[in-house]
């Protein structure tokens, strides 16, 4: 069934406030990834606050949905998301990436309730969810496996090993969301290793393949309700999207893939993004 209009009304909201506190995380934490944890927002918002199978009270219940987020320098991000679902409080941020604090930069899942997998590593996310979704095959399981990749970390040979096995083995329950913001930590992904036609790539790796805008809760919610109605092997839902999308002179920046904020940027930073969902 496709998002009716109060869904995305109550998404937009989330997104705000997720944008929000992850400007406040990055100034709690002095710095962070915060290009790449803004374009993956609209995405793990949809997963976290619509579709995903999850019980913040029960964060080991058998029967959840995964996420992996294979780039996982996008944690900083996530952690906010974890927090608004209610799995922790999120004044347990203010210590994000603190020397004896449970939150690194890049999330572990011993530490950090809600996780399901630690990455940071880029290459690995893919070949994690690929094991969980074979796992849940073989034990007959309805649960399904979501993984946030970057563009940029498409250029680890481990990824297309991945992609393989995950047709190999038929796996509709994995559902793969490519946060195409063209940039990477060096600059353009065309340019520094160039991955189109990149849709194209997936499909012959055998994936069935949605493009979307990774920004549009109609197109996330519509890409999602697809991949899962199908059988024939697993889907990637490739996400246009923006880096440091929501901060106006973060946006398409790769100088943004990590940074910090000082109180004028950070002031700056939220009230663009208030202006960008009408709050101001
Ligand atoms: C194996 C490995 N090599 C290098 C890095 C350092 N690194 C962190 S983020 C990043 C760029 C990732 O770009 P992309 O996947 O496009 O992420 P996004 O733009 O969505 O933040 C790199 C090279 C890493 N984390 N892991």
């Amino acid at each position: 069934m496709p998002l009716s209009n109060e869904d995305i009304v109550k998404l937009k909201e989330k997104a705000w406030s997720i944008r929000r506190m992850i400007i406040q995380t990055t100034i709690w934490a002095g710095g962070g990834h915060v290009g790449g944890a803004l374009s993956q927002t609209d995405i793990l918002a949809a997963l976290y606050f619509h579709y995903m199978k999850i019980d913040p009270k029960n964060p080991g219940l058998e029967d959840r949905d995964r996420l992996v987020l294979s780039k996982g320098h996008g944690g900083i991000g996530l952690a906010v998301v974890l927090a608004e679902a209610g799995y922790y409080k999120d004044e347990l941020l203010k210590d994000f990436n603190h020397t004896g604090s449970s939150f690194g930069m890049h999330l572990d899942k011993l530490k950090v309730p809600g996780v399901d997998a630690s990455t940071g590593s880029l290459g690995h996310g893919l070949s994690i969810s690929v094991g969980l979704a074979l796992g849940a095959k073989l034990k007959k399981a309805s649960w399904r496996t979501y993984c946030i990749l970057g563009d940029g970390e498409c250029g680890e040979g481990s990824i297309w090993e991945a992609a393989m096995a995950a047709k190999h083995f038929n796996l509709d329950n994995l559902i793969g969301f490519l946060d195409r913001n063209m940039l990477c930590i060096d600059g353009e992904t065309e340019k520094v290793m160039a991955l189109e036609p990149l849709t194209d790539k997936w499909k012959s790796f055998g994936w069935n393949t949605i493009s979307i805008d990774g920004h549009d809760f109609a197109q996330i919610g519509d890409a999602i309700e697809k991949a899962k109605a199908f059988t024939g092997g697993p889907t990637m839902i490739i996400a246009r999207t923006v880096k440091g999308k929501g901060v106006e002179y973060m946006e398409g920046k790769a100088a943004w893939h990590y940074g910090g904020l000082d109180s004028g940027m950070a002031e700056k930073a939220l009230a663009s993004i208030d202006r960008a969902y009408g709050k101001a």
